[in-house]
């Protein structure tokens, strides 16, 4: 069995559809997670979907990934401008990862146009909403099918 790609959510996106509507949209966070389950299996791949409030357990699952998943998604929340943590252990997972921000980092404060996250991607998506996942599942799947994975 093909191993699952992780989506990974950090810090606050448990609020989501809840507060910031007009930053975030209306989608909650099952919202998405049932929109990236649906597009998971269209593109035949299985998805892991997990959210923590917590940078430790952030690493812990992509430590984790690196044995068991073929690729990670990442949208780090606040974590994506701060953690050198994080991006230590995306790059040590040696996957390929895909940022995602539901919102256009570059057009709000200036503190959020840098990503630390960046780094250890293989490409960004932001400003899209919840369908950026989407577009970041079916890049996903174009970077495994090339890899043989
Ligand atoms: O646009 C994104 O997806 C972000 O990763 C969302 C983060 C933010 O810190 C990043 O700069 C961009 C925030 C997570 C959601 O925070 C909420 C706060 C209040 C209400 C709803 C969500």
């Amino acid at each position: 069995m093909a191993k699952p790609v992780y989506v990974l959510n950090g810090p606050n996106l448990n609020l989501l559809g809840v507060r910031e509507p007009a930053v975030y949209g209306r989608d909650t966070l099952d919202d998405i997670k049932a929109m990236a389950e649906r597009k998971a299996g269209e593109l035949n791949l299985a998805v892991v979907f997990r959210q923590s409030n917590s940078e430790g357990e952030l690493i812990d699952w992509v430590q984790e990934a690196r044995g068991q998943a073929s690729g990670i998604l990442i949208n780090a929340g606040g974590l994506t401008h701060t953690s050198v943590g994080l991006l230590d252990a995306l790059q040590a997972s040696e996957l390929p990862v895909i940022e995602v921000h539901l919102s256009n980092i570059f057009r709000r404060e200036s503190f959020r146009n840098h990503s630390y996250v960046s780094l250890a991607a293989t490409g960004v998506i932001c400003g899209l909403g919840a369908k950026g996942y989407e577009l970041a599942l079916e890049a996903m799947a174009g970077i495994l099918t090339k890899r043989g994975a």
